[in-house]
């Protein structure tokens, strides 16, 4: 039995295309905990901590561009195996790669825009629910 938290956030295509309902409907029926939620439009200063290990890669100018586009949804989820759980629910992080039934794998279709974040281990979860919710 492992009780952990993770964080979940609904990107900027997700609030644009008004799938903020949706996205949080699989992980409440999935049985997850709702804890915090906040909207916000993240800075360049925030998106570099965030993503603190992507800052050198290729692609990292069209993800900054991306990520700061528009209100995001960060959300603090709990419960058993929470962090592979909501992985799980969300698909591989290339939406064409993703299985059906999965976020991705449904409303997906470039990996940029891959609807939703979730964090990788309880560690990244720690880290990032500090970085939103200080
Ligand atoms: P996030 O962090 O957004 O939940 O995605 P993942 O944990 O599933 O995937 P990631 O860290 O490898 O990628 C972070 C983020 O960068 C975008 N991305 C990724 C991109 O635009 N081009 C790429 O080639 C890759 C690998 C998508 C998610």
């Amino acid at each position: 039995m492992s009780q952990q938290s993770t964080f979940i956030m609904v990107k900027p295509d997700g609030v644009r295309r008004g799938l903020i309902g949706e996205i949080i409907s699989r992980f409440e029926r999935k049985g997850l905990t709702l804890d915090k939620i906040r909207v916000l439009t993240i800075d360049e200063d925030l998106a570099r901590r965030h993503y603190a290990e992507h800052v050198e890669k290729p692609f990292f100018p069209e993800l900054l561009a991306f990520i700061t586009s528009g209100p995001v949804v960060a959300m603090q989820w709990s419960g058993e195996n929470a962090v592979a759980v909501a992985r799980k629910i969300m698909g591989a992080t290339n939406p064409q790669e993703a299985e059906p039934g999965t976020i991705r794998g449904d409303y997906g279709l470039v990996v940029t825009e891959n609807l939703v974040h979730g964090s990788d281990s309880p560690e990244s979860a720690a880290r990032e629910l500090a970085l939103f919710f200080p």
